[in-house]
């Protein structure tokens, strides 16, 4: 039985949240593959709200078991607060795995997130200030920290001393910070082991059986296309790779076992964070999307900067990550538009580009080469089917499928569970 992915078309916030969610009841495993509580998933069901930062989605619907995979990197303090904030909520998190080889995200992770941050400037990336960086840098660097560290205080702390012997003398010769406590730090996390215990487990050897025995596994990206730190806009990415390849990595699994790869995709775009966009708008109408939208980063508050759908993107996206189907989100929220403007090619230094450009230079230069299509005016959010929508939406939809490159699936036309429309 299959894996199924779900990716980020964009530069995140496309409402992954809301569609792993949509499948909660039909999958018996949701797993987070990559990056950590730098995430920002939000599921709507009835009149409660929930904002998921480091557990996969899955933790909401009874019976599915929620896993983070060996590609995530964890913080033990926002986990358990996490963990804490929903039991009070009523939901359960017992069924809850979480890798021995997931890397963890140390104090010294975030200090120096937050340091470089501020020292970079305007040439800073906007990260969320979470340690992701740092963390992957360590794990890539072969001097980080997992979870399985924790179970032995020995190992931990020679581990601890090294990292530190590096970390302090960083934080206080080059950014000119306090440096940090081994004996603190060191009594932090042996605790965070006692109470990690019970959830951890061969997670990577748990799923493979579970398909072997044809269960459903269900992997849920976190950031997005854009954002990978291989096919993203470098250096204005995330540290992991947030495409489908990273899915089996950061799974345990073998790529053959994702059989079907699902691109979320914004029917506009947004992006937190620095870096080049090419369709991102100035003026009222960018204004306009972000408030229509609530266009605001789930983790940080940060305002979303707000653009016009670009279809080289998504095309990029479906190339990418080997997009099998999209789901299109946020229909909704461009009613009232008497025309909206779609990207459909780049104009770089007087020459029109139709597939991504190769370089970073020509990105930092692409200018939108638009289309204009017709808009409509009612609003959506009560529609149950594809038919139910005006015809201008309708034709909007359909012209955005063909300009992407792959079918779409589903189309959102609110943040809740039933205001979703599924196509044929
Ligand atoms: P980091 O912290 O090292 O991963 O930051 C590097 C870049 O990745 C971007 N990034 C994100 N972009 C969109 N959404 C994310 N999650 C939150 C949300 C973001 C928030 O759901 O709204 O609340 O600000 C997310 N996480 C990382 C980040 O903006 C940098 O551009
Ligand atoms: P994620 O990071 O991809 O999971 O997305 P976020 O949760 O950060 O941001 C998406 C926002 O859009 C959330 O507030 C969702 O509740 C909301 N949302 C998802 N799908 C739709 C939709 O089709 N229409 C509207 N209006 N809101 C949606
Ligand atoms: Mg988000």
């Amino acid at each position: 039985m299959p894996a199924i992915t779900i990716i980020g078309a964009q530069w995140g916030d496309e409402g992954k949240g809301k569609a792993a969610d949509l499948v909660g009841d039909r999958v018996d495993y949701v797993v987070r593959f990559q990056g950590g509580n730098n995430a920002g998933h939000t599921v709507v069901i009835g009149e409660e709200k929930y904002a998921l930062h480091s557990l996969p989605v899955g933790v909401l619907s009874p019976d599915v078991v929620p896993v983070i995979g060996n590609g995530v990197v964890v913080d033990p303090a926002v986990l358990f607060e996490e963990i804490r904030g929903l039991q009070q909520r009523g939901v359960t998190c017992e069924r809850l795995l979480i890798s021995a080889n997931a890397h963890l995200i140390m104090p010294y992770h975030r200090a120096l997130d937050k340091v470089s941050e501020r020292f970079l400037g305007k040439a800073r990336i906007g990260t969320t200030g979470r340690g992701i960086g740092p963390t992957y840098a360590d794990k890539i660097s072969r001097v980080g920290i997992r979870v399985q560290d924790m179970f032995d205080a020995k190992i931990l702390r020679k581990k601890l001393e090294l990292a530190l012997n590096d970390k302090n003398q960083i934080l206080t010769k080059v950014y000119n910070r306090r440096g940090l406590e081994l004996e603190q730090i060191l009594e932090e996390y042996v605790g965070y082991g006692e109470l990690l215990r019970p959830y951890v487990a061969d997670t990577g050897l748990i799923l493979n059986r579970a398909l072997d025995e044809g269960r459903t596994v269900y992997l849920e990206g976190s950031q997005a296309t854009l954002l990978d730190v291989d096919h993203g806009t470098y250096p204005f990415v995330t540290s992991s790779n947030p495409t489908a390849g990273g899915a089996a990595v950061g799974a345990g699994i073998g790529p053959t076992r994702i059989t079907k790869v699902i691109g979320i995709l914004k029917a506009y775009t947004t992006r937190v964070g620095s870096g080049p966009f090419p369709t991102e708008l100035h003026d009222e109408s960018g204004e306009w999307l972000r408030q229509k939208g609530h266009e605001y980063g789930v983790t940080t508050g940060r305002n979303r900067r707000c653009g016009w759908f670009d279809a080289v993107i998504a095309r990029y996206a479906t190339r990418v990550n080997g997009i099998t189907d999209f789901f299109l989100t946020k229909l909704d929220v461009l009613s009232g538009l008497e025309r909206v403007p779609v990207c459909v090619a780049y104009d770089i230094d007087g020459v029109r580009h139709d597939e991504f450009p190769m370089t970073q230079t020509e990105f930092h230069h692409a200018t939108p080469v638009y289309e204009y299509l017709d808009g409509w005016a009612e609003d959506l959010s009560r529609a149950r089917s594809f038919e139910e929508l005006p015809k201008n939406a309708q034709a909007y939809v359909r012209a955005l499928e063909e300009m992407s490159g792959a079918p779409f699936s589903a189309i959102g036309v609110g943040p809740g569970r039933e205001q979703t429309l599924e196509l044929r």
